[in-house]
């Protein structure tokens, strides 16, 4: 049996990638996985026997035989180290990548949702005009010390591995805030991981749940 994620029934980025089922299911094309999907509407996802998989009624959660479990990246770190492909064999490597993970999750990630919220939901407040500026720093505070430790490398730690997965998602996701443009050598780094067929096979999965929701004609 395949392992089943959950997702947005009604994915409200309309296949944008936004959601945090698109860096799961990246994982499980990376290591060639085959993965089940079911899909959730918002209703479900609040329900008692929902949050019995994931506390917060969110999306993504992970099921496979007795194993269930929640958070995008713990979800990733399984995928990684059940199946070959995303962690480094190494010890001292594998542990780098891992630091790279919870880099991406907490160090960056935090505030490029601050960004795109701000960006996205929060334009037509009255505050709007203080605010945006304020967390767009305090995120480039963040994405230079990135840049500068990127340099040119093509990933983070040699080979691409989940450290690059999981922080190549996080800045796909504030992308089109425009918070990435002044780094040029960021927007490389995604553009190189969103160049690999695996994330494109998982963009296509993604995007085909909204696009198959169109009416005919
Ligand atoms: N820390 C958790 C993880 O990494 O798994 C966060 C999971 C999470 O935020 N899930 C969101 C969710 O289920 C979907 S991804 N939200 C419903 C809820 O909380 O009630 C975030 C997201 C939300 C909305 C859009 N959008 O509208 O485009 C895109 C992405």
């Amino acid at each position: 049996m395949n392992p089943t994620i959950t997702v947005f029934e009604k994915s409200p980025d309309r296949g944008r990638g936004l959601a945090r089922d698109m860096r799961v299911r990246w994982a499980f094309e990376e290591v060639g996985q085959p993965y089940d999907v079911r899909l959730v509407s918002f209703d479900e996802m609040k329900a008692p026997e929902y949050r019995a998989l994931s506390p917060f009624g969110q999306i993504p959660t992970y099921r496979e035989g007795d194993l269930t479990l929640f958070e995008s990246g713990s979800i990733v770190f399984h995928i990684a180290e059940r199946y070959a492909g995303l962690l480094p064999k190494d010890a001292n490597a594998r542990a780098r990548t891992i630091s790279w993970i919870f880099a991406a999750l907490n160090s960056v990630e935090p505030y490029l949702v601050e960004v795109t919220v701000a960006w996205l939901f929060e334009r037509d407040k009255p505050w709007a005009e203080q605010r945006l500026p304020i967390v767009q720093d305090r995120a480039r505070k963040m994405l230079g010390d990135l840049s500068r430790r990127l340099g040119d490398a093509e990933w983070l730690d040699g080979a691409f591995n989940a450290g690059d997965l999981m922080l190549a998602a996080v800045l796909f996701r504030a992308k089109g805030t425009g918070i990435l443009d002044q780094y040029p050598n960021l927007l490389a780094y995604v553009a190189r991981a969103e160049a690999r067929p695996a994330f494109k096979r998982a963009f296509a999965a993604q995007l085909a749940v909204f696009t198959s929701q169109q009416p005919a004609g």
